[in-house]
This record gives C-alpha cells, structure tokens and sequence, in this order.
C-alpha cells in the first residue's frame, strides 16, 4: 500500500477509510447503507464516516449545477479539509440521485490534492449509473455495485496486498491491482447479522432523534416501472429475533426510541413482520417506528404494527386507476383495496402519506382523473398526499422494453440521470416539465403549507419540503 505524503513516521498497521455521504439529501436520520459499510470492515481498517449532508442542513441548500460550480469551493473547504486531515488512505462515497453531484466535486478535489488516495463510489446510484461514471470520470478508482460489504472487504484486501481478488461487484479503473473481476458473491441472509454502526453519528443533530433499520432487503415485487428489482434483486428477510435484538442494541447504545424501517415494503414477509410485531410486544419496548407499506394489510397486521409503535407508513398504490395499473403499472394493487388499507390504517391510528404519479405513458383524462378522484376519496385520511411526475426509470422493465409500452422515445432528463422523459405513441402527458406541472398543481391542491417536493431548494416563498416534520409529529401520539 502506498504510504500517503504526509505521514512521515508511522505507516498505519490498519488502512484507514473515510466513509463520505454528501449534501444534499432530505434525511431524518443517519444513512444506513454507509453504516452497514464500516460495521462489515471495522474489524480490519480504521473507518470514519462524514455525514456531509446533515452539517449543510439537508436538502436547505439544495443546488442546481451551475450553482454548484460557483459556490462549492467555498462551501465544501472545510468538509475536504476535515477528510484529509484524517488522513484517509481510501474514500468511499455513497452515491443517491440527490447527491451525486456533491459527491463527485469533493472526490475530484481530494485526487486532485493527494492522488495517492484510492476513491471509491457505492450506493444507488453508483448501482444504477456506474458506466456512464466510470467511464466519464477518471478521479474514480473503484466503484462497487449493489451491495458494498462483502466487495469492499475484497477490495480493502486487493489494495493491502495488491494482489487481485476476483469479486462481481467490483469495477476498477486501477487495472495495476484489479484487473480480472468475475464471480458473484451476493451478502446472504446470516443468522449472526453485523449490525449497521452510527458511532461516528451525532445523533442530536439530526431532525428526529431517529435510527434506520431493515427487516427485509431488495424487493419481492416487480413493478415496471421501478429499477430496483433488476439491480438489487436478491430479496431476502432477516430473523425477527435478529432485528428485534438489533433495537435493543440501538436502545441501550444509542439512547433512541424511534426508528424508521428502510424497506421497500415492510410487509412483504406477513409471517416476519407479525412475528417482528409480537416480539417488540411481548418485550415491552416503548419505541415508535415508520416504514412503507404495500397498499394492502390486514386488520391483524395493522393492530399489531400499531401496537407495537408503527406511528407513520407510507402506502403508495401509484394511480388512482386500475388499468393504468394492470396495464402498465403492474404492481398488482387493488385500488378499492389500496383506499381501504389507507382509510383503516388512519383510523387506527398511524399517520399515512400517500404518493402517486401523473403522466405514465398512455394515461388518458380518464386515467387522470380517477387519480384526482382516489385522492380526494382519501384525503381526509393522509397527512400528505404527494403528486410525482412520472418518469421512466433507469434499468427498469419500462426502460428495458419500453417498445412494448409503446414509447416511441426515451429521452435522458440529465447526463448522469436516473430518470428518463418519453414520447409515446398512445398518449400520456407530453413533456415532463408539464407532468411536473400538473404535479405540483396538484400538489398544491391537496397539500399542507409545505414547498412541492419537487421544488429545488426553496421555493419563492422560501418554504423547503421536508418530510421530517411528519415523523416528529407523528411520533407524538
Ligand atoms: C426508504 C427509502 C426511501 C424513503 C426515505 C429515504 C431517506 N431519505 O432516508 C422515502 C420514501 C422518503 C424515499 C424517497 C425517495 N426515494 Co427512496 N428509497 C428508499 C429505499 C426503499 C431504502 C433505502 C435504504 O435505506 N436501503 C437500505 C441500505 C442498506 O441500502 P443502501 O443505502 O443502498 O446501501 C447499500 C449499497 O447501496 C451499498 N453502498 C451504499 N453506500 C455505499 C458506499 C460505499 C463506499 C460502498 C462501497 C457501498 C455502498 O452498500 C450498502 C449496504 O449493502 C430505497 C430502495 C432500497 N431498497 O434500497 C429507495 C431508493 C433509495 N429511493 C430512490 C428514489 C429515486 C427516491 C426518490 C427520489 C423518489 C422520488 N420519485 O421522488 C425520493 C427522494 C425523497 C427525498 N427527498 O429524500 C431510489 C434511488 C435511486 C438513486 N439513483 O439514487 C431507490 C434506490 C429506489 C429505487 N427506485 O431504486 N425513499
Ligand atoms: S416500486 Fe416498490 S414495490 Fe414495486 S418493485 Fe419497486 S420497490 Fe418494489
């Protein structure tokens, strides 16, 4: 391993890791994701994880990329400076849709003063955008798709011995060390789970006193629209035991009582999270949790989760309409279900905030409509109800076939972008800009005094949307 410039004496024992998660994300609480990171290599390295984001205030400073570019050098000076004063041998970076951008500024400043530094890219984004990033951005050493624990152990290992170790989720620019990755070593569901670790967190700091958890992970649905079952796939469901241990661990270390679940459905193992229910019960635990929901749960389940301190569940069925939702959706909802679910969800007393998307491709007026009407039939009954423009996601079915959706087009919204817009040869609403439109009108129809969610940064009347406030409110009660 190369030894960085300024450590004249000792060369650590251990290679030392800066975990970064850069501005400007909307976030109640610490990333997990990095979490899970240095838990699963704490063990050999000196790890420290910068949460950036929560030290700018969030999603406050929101910055589009022009303004990125005039403002960040004074604005991160002191963040870059703070990471290599740690004297990092590798930084990695959790890379999401809202933070890429931050993100990719500071890696390219921390090569450019001490090139000795491996940089390494994970998250989300990296997952769903790493050939274009790789191949536009030489400042990048590594990049590690999808799931980072067990890759970025091997990696760690790879530029410590400087041999290489084949591992698939691994993509390198530093063809020296790594040249040959193949064989897929996908992190299973262990019965001894590593817990995600937020020493390095100051949790008084952040807009609820609030830790992520997860009971399940990837995704057991396949919506078309959504990226996620093609990239993360693997879903798997940990131990109830193991989770409920987990926050107990959180309790007595962390001195925190409210947690929010981080899975894509938190009721897509109705066995487990029955089971999960039961445990936090019988064991007394005052805690109160949050979580997203599939838009269909029984009375037993909805007792239970209330019980036990579910006090927040976001339970989205998309559309108000149930063609557009066989047809193309595909997420195999039943609207007068879904309306019912949120209706007695309400009633018994946990805070819901539902979201739904204008514009997907062949929407018609009538399409439309039934969404303005399924909206106002649960108005009553959500703490916000929140319009998204529809887009075409990267690597999903709609993205992948979108002949088959009959989209003519599809046309990336910004060069690293996630999202596409589409031009369709039966209907839909045409360009996005006007789906963001008649999003935010609605929006503003429907929504408490609160910035589109949308809006970047503030908007002209200075409001920002945060769901923050949703969760201390509803943990309230
Ligand atoms: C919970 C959740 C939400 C919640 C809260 C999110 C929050 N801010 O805390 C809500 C419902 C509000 C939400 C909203 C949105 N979300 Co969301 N959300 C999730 C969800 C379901 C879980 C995220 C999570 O915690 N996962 C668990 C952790 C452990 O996984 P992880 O962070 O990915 O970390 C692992 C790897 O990525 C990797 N890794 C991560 N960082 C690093 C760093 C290094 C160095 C390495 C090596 C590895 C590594 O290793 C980790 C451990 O295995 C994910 C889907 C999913 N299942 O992941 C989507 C997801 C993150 N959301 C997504 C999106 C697009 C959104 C929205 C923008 C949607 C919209 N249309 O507006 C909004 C943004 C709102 C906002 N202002 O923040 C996308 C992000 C895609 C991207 N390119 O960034 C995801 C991935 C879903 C998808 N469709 O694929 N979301
Ligand atoms: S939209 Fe939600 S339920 Fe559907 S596949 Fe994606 S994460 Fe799963």
């Amino acid at each position: 391993m190369t030894p960085n410039n300024n450590q004249t004496s000792k060369t650590p024992k251990q290679p030392r890791v800066a975990l970064v998660f850069t501005p400007f994300w909307d976030a109640p609480c610490p990333p997990i994701g990095i979490s899970y990171i240095k838990a699963a290599i704490k063990d050999f390295s000196e790890c420290k994880v910068f949460d950036m984001n929560i030290r700018h205030g969030g999603k406050k400073g929101s910055l589009n990329p022009e303004k990125l570019a005039k403002e960040a050098p004074d604005m991160f000076r002191k963040d870059i400076e703070d990471i290599l004063a740690f004297n990092p041998d590798i930084v990695g970076f959790s890379l999401f849709h809202l933070n890429y951008q931050t993100a990719l500024y500071i890696m390219k400043m921390i090569k450019t003063l001490r090139p000795e530094i491996y940089t390494v890219i994970g998250g989300p984004h990296t997952s769903y955008v790493y050939e274009d990033l790789m191949k536009t951005f030489k400042f990048i050493d590594f990049c590690i798709v999808r799931e980072g624990e067990d890759a970025f152990r091997t990696l760690i290992e790879s530029i410590k011995s400087g041999h290489s170790i084949a591992h698939a989720n691994i993509i390198s620019q530093r063809k020296s060390i790594i040249d040959i990755l193949v064989g897929s070593k996908p992190r299973q569901n262990q019965l001894v789970s590593v817990y995600p670790d937020f020493d390095d967190f100051n949790l008084d700091t952040y807009p609820v006193k609030m830790l992520p958890v997860m009971l399940t992970k990837g995704c057991s649905r396949d919506c078309n629209f959504c990226g996620l079952p093609n990239v993360f796939g693997g879903y798997r469901c940990r131990s109830p035991e193991d989770v409920l241990q987990e926050i107990k661990r959180d309790i007595k270390t962390y001195n925190v009582t409210n947690f929010m679940f981080t899975d894509a459905l938190i009721n897509s193992n109705i066995t487990a999270i029955e089971e999960l229910c039961d445990l936090i019960i019988k064991e007394g635990l005052d805690i109160k949790y949050a979580g997203e929901a599939f838009p269909d749960i029984s009375a037993k389940l909805l007792y239970k989760l209330h019980k036990s301190g579910c006090r927040f569940l976001w339970i989205s069925p998309e559309t108000g309409s149930q063609r557009l939702m066989n047809e193309v959706f595909n997420k195999k909802v039943n609207i007068d279900r879904a309306r019912e679910t949120i209706i007695n969800t309400s009633n018994i007393g946990i805070n819901v905030s539902t979201w739904l998307m204008i514009g997907a491709p062949s929407e018609t007026e009538d399409d439309l409509n039934q969404t303005i009407e399924f909206a106002r039939s649960i108005k009553p009954y959500c703490v916000e109800l929140v319009f998204i423009p529809f887009y075409i996601f990267i690597k999903s079915k709609m993205f992948r076939e979108y002949k088959r959706f009959n989209i003519k087009e599809l046309i990336r919204l910004g060069p690293f972008d996630i999202f596409y817009d589409y031009i369709s040869e039966s209907g839909g609403i045409y360009p996005f800009q006007k789906r963001v439109q008649l999003a935010e009108q609605l929006w503003n129809e429907f929504n408490r005094d609160q910035a589109f969610i949308f809006a970047d940064g503030h908007n002209q009347d200075n409001k920002i949307y945060s769901y923050s406030t949703l969760f201390s409110d509803a943990f309230k009660k």
